[in-house]
């Protein structure tokens, strides 16, 4: 049923709509054949014809399809539910304590790539999830937003223990070695790209900008964009801890 609702609008439409337009071509079809021979047969006749009854019938049910379909949850984020990808991460958080995503279920969770000396979208990011926060109220607290460093070699720990809960004390920061980073990024098909500084140490990232929301069953569910009105993301927010 939840999973029918999810697919419904990407899924309804295209294969449903199918089966209606094979069904009414395939019955339509076969009733014209009738009518025609009942016509023949009975040339006074002035009943419907069968095939716009059928016709009629089929309209009606697509309407009624349709107006089932716009009932589903609306999300304001992209729905990206039951992609295969972005299945979870096994990273350590800034409390050197070993983290998956299995450890916030019952939560709902952000997911953020990025690093501490970025000027612009990290930063922003973050207060942003802040913003969302507030708005949650006492929802806020089964709500986890993580960010994990793209950049371990400067984004230490203690760096990140100190960056980090800066924006909220919930929020989590995670690292892992270079290795583990470039492959939970692409498990997410996050995008980033080393960009040399002046000095070898002050090079800067560029990356990608959406936040990726799971649900309290660590469901990846919405690609959250960056710059996002915090009012949106805590709508999104509640509709995935209210099972949405
Ligand atoms: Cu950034």
């Amino acid at each position: 049923m939840f999973k029918a609702g999810i697919e419904c609008l990407a899924a309804c439409r295209a294969v449903e709509y199918s089966r209606f337009v094979k069904f009414d071509a395939d019955q339509g079809g076969r009733a014209a054949l009738r009518y025609n021979a009942a016509v023949a047969t009975n040339p006074g006749s002035s009943a419907t014809p069968p095939a716009m009854k059928l016709l009629l019938a089929s309209l009606i049910a697509l309407s009624l399809l349709f107006a089932g379909c716009e009932k589903q949850p609306a999300f304001k984020s992209t729905d990206i539910s039951g992609v295969d990808w972005g299945k979870g991460f096994t990273l350590t958080d800034h409390t050197g304590k070993p983290r998956t995503l299995a450890d916030y279920k019952g939560k709902a969770v952000v997911l953020f790539f990025g690093y501490t000396q970025c000027p612009d979208v990290c930063p922003l990011t973050l207060s942003t999830m802040n913003e969302a926060m507030k708005l949650l109220g006492a929802d806020a607290a089964r709500v986890q937003v993580l960010f994990a460093t793209l950049d371990p070699a400067r984004d230490t720990q203690s760096l990140l223990a100190l960056y980090v809960p800066q924006f909220n004390p919930s929020f989590v920061g995670l690292y892992g070695d270079d290795a583990t980073m470039a492959a939970t990024a692409k498990e997410f098909r996050a995008f980033y790209t080393k960009v040399p500084g002046a000095t070898p140490t002050s090079y800067t990232i560029d990356h990608s900008t959406g936040s990726y929301a799971f649900d309290p069953q660590g469901r990846l569910r919405l690609l959250l964009k960056h710059g996002e009105d915090p009012a949106n993301l805590a709508a999104d927010l509640k509709q995935l801890l209210a099972g949405k």
